[in-house]
């Protein structure tokens, strides 16, 4: 079998750099479709396009349908996915950790210095126009599109994709709070304070959420995991927070970049642990103090960036969170819907127990 080492390092000797720009084609198709699919608002007041299923923000499916037009996976191409909320940071940061390790120094890794967001960019927002690219060759890149909708060049290839979900409860909450949080670029932030939970829960309910319905999402990519194994690695957040060493090893094998032995001996893997884990992300000044430019599209005028306070991607970092939040009434009507939706699936949500 391969070295991971030597798989790593052929993948770096490969990599290309993949550049999107204005393509008046993708414009002209983008406006087409938005001007024909449903169109709702969600509970912030912000416009949601219903597209192949699910919804999203205008510029978002701008990205997705350049990235389905233009996204070419690099040989040993790694992808990380999820709907918003679920642990997509800390997936990013592991998988980070976890495949520069041979060429990143632990002192200078950058993610002591950059927001996880921004070592791993999403195809379908800033992969072309990060204004401070990384140097590193990593064939690393998110998304939050739904699987039914993944460019063909990604569902068409061998590149491995690394789902993570969470239980809606906590990922509602985590919704909730962000938007608080949320400055946006031209908008007044005060728009988005007022939003009673009660009426977050309804819009959240009814699948009108940013890559909603949650559990459409779940469901796309549980599916095709079962499918394809080899393909995508599903995971959940309260798996990942119980037995972290052992789905880090996990993750790392699936993507090609396994522990050896004398790396566990030495420590490795808890090492990376460490360092993702949410305590010290959320402490390190970066991540404390800094701002992150997330370009949602490119037009005819230029980028369109909408900015995020760095913190407002690390709150509590918990499974169960929701109990100090949800009453008991709200938390069984999301329990109840992830029954419905997923019977018959074969996939069970490590939902924490109501009461
Ligand atoms: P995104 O989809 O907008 O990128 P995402 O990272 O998926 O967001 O979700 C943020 C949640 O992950 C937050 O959860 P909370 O609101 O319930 O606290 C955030 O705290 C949590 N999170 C961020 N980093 C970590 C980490 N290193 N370990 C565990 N949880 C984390």
């Amino acid at each position: 079998m391969e070295s991971s080492s030597s798989k790593m390092n052929q993948s770096l000797k490969c990599n290309e750099k993949e550049e999107y720009r204005f393509d008046p084609t993708t414009h002209n198709k983008f406006k087409e479709i938005m001007s024909t699919i449903p169109r709702r608002k969600d509970a912030w007041v912000f416009d949601l396009y219903q597209y192949e299923g699910f919804w999203c923000g205008s510029f978002q499916l701008e990205g997705m349908l350049s990235a389905q037009e233009h996204f070419k996976p690099q040989p040993n191409q790694v992808i990380v996915s999820s709907t918003p909320k679920s642990g997509t940071t800390w997936l990013k940061a592991l998988t980070f950790a976890i495949m520069t390790r041979f060429h990143v120094d632990e002192s200078t890794n950058p993610l002591l210095t950059r927001l996880a967001h921004d070592c791993v960019p999403f195809i379908e927002v800033n992969i072309c126009s990060s204004p401070q690219k990384l140097n590193l060759d990593v064939p690393l890149v998110a998304t939050h599109i739904p699987y039914t909708s993944l460019p063909k060049s990604i569902t068409n290839s061998s590149c491995k994709i690394v789902y993570i979900c969470r239980d809606p409860k906590d990922a509602f909450v985590s919704l909730w709070h962000f938007n608080h949080k949320m400055s946006a670029k031209d908008q007044e932030v005060s728009a988005t304070e007022d939003v009673p939970l009660e009426d977050a829960l309804e819009f959240f309910c009814q699948g009108l959420t940013t890559c909603g319905p949650y559990w459409d999402h779940l469901l796309g990519y549980w599916r095709a995991s079962l499918e394809s194994p080899e393909m995508i690695l599903f995971l959940k957040y309260e798996d990942l927070k119980n037995d972290t060493l052992f789905w880090v090893k996990k993750m790392a094998q699936f993507i090609g970049c396994s522990f050896s032995l004398e790396e566990e001996n030495k420590g490795a893997v808890q090492k990376i642990i460490d360092l993702c884990s949410f305590e010290n992300m959320s402490s390190l000044e970066v991540n404390k103090s800094g701002m992150v430019r997330l370009e949602l599209g490119i037009t005819q005028d230029g980028v369109n960036a909408y900015e995020f306070k760095n913190n407002s991607f690390f709150r509590k970092g918990k499974a169960g969170d929701w109990k100090n939040h949800l009453t008991p009434e709200m938390a069984r009507r999301l329990d109840q819907i992830t029954e419905q939706k997923l019977a018959g699936s074969g996939l069970t949500l490590n939902v924490t127990p109501n009461g």
